[in-house]
C-alpha cells in the first residue's frame, strides 16, 4: 500500500469547516486504501506565541476530533508531532539541505511575519520541518489543502536535492490536494480562506460549534446582491463556497444541488445547509467530548501511534545521518 501522511496543528480548541473538509476528510478516506499516518503538530504550533496549559489541552482536543471524524486507530497510525524526536533530528538536517531564500519566498512566512510582532526563526525554517515530518516516514502522497502546496513543492525539491547529493534516501512525495474542496473559504469574506487566526469568528465554521451558534453563522454567511443560486467561483464566491460545503456534506455534486434549489432564495440554501452541517457534525462534538472524558484511552491510542511511527522515523534517520557523514555512536 502506498504511504499516506499528513497533519494537523493543536493551535485551536476546534478544527474548522476548513481543515475538516480540505484535511480531516481524505484522511479518513486514505485510511481505507493507504498505509496512512495522522499527526498533531505540536511543534509547529510554537512557531507563534502558544500558552504551555492551552497547548496541551488543544494536543489531546485536536486528536480526540481525529478519532471522532472517523480516523480509526486500528487502520491509522495517530500521533503527536514532539513524540518522534526524529522529527527534529531530520530537521535540521534539511534546514541545511535548504537555503534562505527558499524558505523567505515562503508565502505563508511572509503573511504570518507580516502579522506577528516577534517573528520566530521557526517560523521562517518551518517548511524544513514540515519536509522532516513528511520524510521520516518515506510518505508516497500528502492530503492537504491548497494552502500547503507551495510548502509539498518544497519538500519534493528538498528530496530531490538530497538524493542526488547523497543517493537515494527518500521517497518524493506528491500532493494530495482535491480541486473542488482544496480551499473553503470564510463565510464573512469570501475572498480569505477560512482560517483559525480569521480576525471576524464569525465567518468560520468550527467542528466543535453547538447547532445554535453554527446554524447562526450560516445564515448570516455573505452571499451577493443578485437571487440566483449557481456555481461560479469568480463572480459568486459566498454562494459557490456554500455549494461546495454542501456538496461535501451531502455527498452530492454540485450540479444536482443547483437544480434542487432552482428558483429558491439563498435564505433556502443557507437553512438547509445548516441543518445538513447540524446533522453531519452533531455526532462529530459528541464524540470528541466522550473521548476527552477519557484522557486515558486516547493516550494510549497516541502512544502506541508514537511507537509505530518512531519505528520507522529511526530507520531513516540512522540511514540519513550515515550519509551525510556523522558517526554512529
Ligand atoms: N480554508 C481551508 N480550506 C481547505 N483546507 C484548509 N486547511 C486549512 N485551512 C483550510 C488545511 O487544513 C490542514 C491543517 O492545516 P494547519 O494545521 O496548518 O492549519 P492552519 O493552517 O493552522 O489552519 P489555519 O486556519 O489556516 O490557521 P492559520 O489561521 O494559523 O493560518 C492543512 O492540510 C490545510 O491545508
Amino acid at each position: 500500500r502506498p504511504r499516506s501522511l499528513s497533519g494537523i496543528q493543536a493551535t485551536s480548541d476546534s478544527l474548522h469547516l476548513g481543515n475538516y473538509i480540505g484535511a480531516l476528510q481524505q484522511f479518513v478516506e486514505q485510511q481505507e486504501t493507504h498505509d496512512a499516518f495522522f499527526f498533531i503538530a505540536n511543534m509547529h504550533a510554537i512557531t507563534v506565541e502558544q500558552d504551555p496549559v492551552e497547548l496541551r489541552e488543544r494536543t489531546l482536543r485536536t486528536a480526540a476530533q481525529f478519532i471522532a471524524s472517523g480516523l480509526d486507530p486500528e487502520k491509522s497510525t495517530i500521533f503527536i508531532q514532539s513524540h518522534v524526536p526524529q522529527t527534529t533530528q531530520l530537521g535540521w538536517v534539511l534546514e541545511c539541505t535548504a537555503s534562505l531564500g527558499e524558505a523567505q519566498r515562503m508565502t505563508q512566512f511572509k503573511d504570518k511575519a507580516a502579522k506577528n510582532e516577534h517573528i520566530s526563526l521557526g517560523l521562517l525554517t518551518y517548511p524544513a520541518l514540515m519536509a522532516a515530518d513528511i520524510l521520516l516516514y518515506q510518505a508516497n502522497v500528502v492530503p492537504v489543502g491548497e494552502d500547503q502546496r507551495q510548502h509539498l513543492e518544497l519538500t519534493r525539491n528538498l528530496a530531490g536535492r538530497f538524493n542526488q547529493r547523497y543517493g537515494q534516501t527518500f521517497t518524493v512525495p506528491e500532493p494530495g490536494i482535491l480541486k473542488q474542496t482544496a480551499k473553503i473559504y470564510d463565510l464573512q469574506d469570501p475572498g480569505a480562506k477560512m482560517s483559525k487566526s480569521a480576525a471576524n469568528p464569525a465567518g468560520r465554521i468550527d467542528v466543535l460549534d453547538e447547532p445554535k451558534a453554527l446554524t447562526k453563522k450560516f445564515k448570516s454567511a455573505v452571499t451577493d446582491n443578485d437571487t440566483v443560486i449557481a456555481y461560479d467561483p469568480e463572480t459568486k464566491p459566498g454562494v459557490s463556497n456554500l455549494l461546495t460545503i454542501y456538496s461535501s456534506f451531502s455527498g452530492e455534486p454540485i450540479e444536482s444541488i443547483v437544480a434542487q434549489f432552482e428558483g429558491k432564495m439563498y435564505g433556502h440554501l443557507k437553512v438547509a445547509l445548516a441543518e445538513l452541517a447540524v446533522e453531519s457534525l452533531t455526532p462529530v462534538r459528541e464524540r470528541t467530548h466522550e473521548l476527552l472524558d477519557d484522557p486515558a484511552e486516547l493516550e494510549r491510542i497516541l502512544h502506541a501511534g508514537a511507537d509505530r511511527a518512531e519505528a520507522i522515523a529511526r530507520r531513516t534517520i540512522e540511514d540519513v545521518y550515515a550519509r551525510v557523514g556523522f558517526l554512529s555512536r
